[in-house]
């Protein structure tokens, strides 16, 4: 008998290691403790996550399979993977073990142990929901002196046919990025995402989350993911039909009281398996066939998913497990607890904090250009920072978050992932959105107690980094503007970012700040 462990980010009836059937084969799901707690995840991606599970193993009961699910509260179960692997290969007889390879080195560095903990062959397989596999990605990655996610993605373009005519880019360019940076004007009616409604199986879900982790950071309330893969299929017509046409344009806009804009919230679907990244690329560009949807919007959307989001898994691959452990702008201070209270003055901190409490989930420009590039004008230890991205959202899995937040927003690689670092002023806050007018602080003031913090720190975090960052040639013509400042002028301004780190709550982890 064959024991095949799906593991909680793996809701895909295409999996491989489904492939061939249910004869001589029991599939073991398990709710784990350890899952739940090797960061205190957010409530909501503990209970979306455990729900997923349990109904996904129903439809996989309903197409022939016998699953042996372990639940949480079986008085039985270890608390982790390798301990359940153990117990259900001696219960069911197995010979062997199959599965897919898993989104994070730590549950690969489990999985390695289990052919001597369940005394049984374990045999891993890739996870061919990517379009890029690990081995072409290190190979493509190898033969380049640097990597540059734009060549990747032409290469994915030209792999997949994806908005290809005749071996040319649909509409002769490959990338429309530059179309994508519109602001918003007032009043547009934005498409909420689908909410569903809870059934039994999540109420069950979220009692029990309620019970466990309740004091983990986020809320409960009014959950309305979807659960299942028909639902999850029903979120990706309503983004296309709904969101899609304008995501392009206000791709990069942060609207008060409006977290999900023209954005796709897919992510946690995505990155769980009940949505593949083909099916969902695909929609985009039916839609564009069919006049349904601009090209701006529909390459750019394309564009993450078939670029960013195998670019980063590439990376964290390719990497190695050591990549975590740089810090190359040696940065050292404690995450200010504001990150998870949300008490804090600067209202677009205090908004992406809200939201993301609300809904496990903030739009990619909060995460780089608000939480992101705040932590790192300031200096946050990376470590910390990517605790938080990888506790806070409901979509982070480490082979996505780290790259992300280690690379593309902390610049802790040194460049590895992308070229410069993505540091910004309040001027770039207040152009994207509409927080700056309401906020205790002034934008338009570059120093001083009430001028927006982002100002100083922007211009002390060039100043304090030169050594690491002045030769970066993308970062020449800040240089150059900061040179150009007078003695006075510059002093001024570490002075005022100065005064405004010694303000900055110290160390305050979130377990003492939620419970
Ligand atoms: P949309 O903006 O509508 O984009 C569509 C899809 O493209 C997303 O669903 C996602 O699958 C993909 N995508 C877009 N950008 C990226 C990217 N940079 N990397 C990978 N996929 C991308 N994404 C995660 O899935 N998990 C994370 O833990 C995560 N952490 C992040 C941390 C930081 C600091 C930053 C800057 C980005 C992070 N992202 C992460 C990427 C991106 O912000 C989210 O994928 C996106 O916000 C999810 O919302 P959406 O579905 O509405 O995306
Ligand atoms: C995130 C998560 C959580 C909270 N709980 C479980 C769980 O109980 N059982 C499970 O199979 N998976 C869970 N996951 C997702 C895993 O952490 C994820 O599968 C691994 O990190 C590998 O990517």
């Amino acid at each position: 008998m064959i024991l095949i462990p799906v593991l909680g980010d793996q809701l895909s009836h295409g999996l491989a290691s489904l492939a061939g059937g249910p004869e001589g084969k029991v599939v073991v799901m398990m709710e784990v403790a350890a899952e739940a707690t090797y960061v205190r995840h957010h409530q909501r991606k503990i209970a979306f996550l455990f729900s997923a599970m349990r109904h996904f193993a129903d439809e996989l009961r309903a197409a022939g399979w016998t699953v042996d699910y372990v639940r949480l509260d079986d008085p039985a179960n270890t608390g982790t993977f390798t301990g359940e692997v153990v117990r259900a290969a001696a219960r069911h007889g197995a010979t062997r073990v199959r599965v897919v390879e898993p989104g994070e080195w730590r549950v690969a560095g489990l999985i390695e142990g289990w052919t001597i903990a369940a005394g049984v062959a374990v045999e891993v397989l890739p996870d061919d929901r990517f379009l890029c596999s690990i081995n072409d990605f290190a190979e493509w990655a190898g033969a380049r002196k640097r990597l540059v996610m734009e060549e990747f993605y032409r290469e994915m373009r030209k792999r997949t046919g994806l908005l290809m005519q005749a071996g040319k880019p649909v509409g002769a360019r490959w990338n429309f990025d530059a179309d994508n940076r519109k602001v918003p004007p007032r009043g547009l009616n934005y498409p909420a995402p689908p909410a569903f409604a809870a059934d039994d199986i999540t109420r069950e879900v979220l009692d029990l989350v309620g019970k466990r982790f309740g004091g983990h950071f986020g809320t409960l309330a009014d959950f309305g993911f979807a659960v299942t893969r028909r639902d999850a299929l029903a979120a990706l017509y309503h983004f296309i039909a709904y969101a899609l046409p304008r995501f392009g344009d206000y791709q990069d806009a942060i609207v008060e009281g409006q977290p999900f804009v023209y954005h796709a919230v897919l992510s946690p679907y995505l990155n769980s398996g009940l949505l593949t990244a083909r099916e969902v690329v695909d929609a985009a560009a039916a839609a564009f066939d069919a006049g349904e949807a601009p090209l701006n919007a529909v390459e750019g959307f394309v564009r993450q998913i078939i670029g960013w989001r195998e670019y980063v898994r590439g990376i964290y691959w390719w990497a190695g497990p050591d990549y975590k452990d740089s810090n190359a702008l040696a940065a050292t201070r404690d995450l200010p607890d504001f990150y998870w209270t949300g008490e804090t003055d600067l209202r677009c901190l205090a908004q992406s904090v809200g939201e993301v409490r609300a809904h496990a989930y903030n739009h990619h420009i909060q995460r780089l250009m608000v939480l992101g590039n705040f932590a790192m004008l300031i200096g946050v230890e990376p470590a910390q920072v990517e605790e938080w991205y990888l506790v806070v959202y409901a979509d982070a899995y480490e082979w996505v978050e780290l790259p992300n937040v280690h690379g593309m927003s902390q610049f802790a690689d040194g460049g590895l992932l992308g070229s410069k670092p993505y540091a910004g002023g309040g001027a770039y806050i207040n152009r994207m959105s509409d927080h700056c007018g309401r906020c205790r602080y002034d934008v338009r003031q570059r120093t001083g107690p009430d001028a927006c913090p982002f100002n100083a720190l922007y211009w002390d975090f060039l100043a304090r980094n030169r050594a690491k960052l002045g030769g970066n040639h993308r970062l020449l013509r800040m240089y150059d503007s900061w040179d150009r400042f007078s003695p006075e002028r510059q002093a001024e301004t570490r002075a005022s970012a100065a005064a405004f780190l010694a303000t900055l709550p110290g160390a305050a982890r979130y377990w003492a700040v939620a419970e």
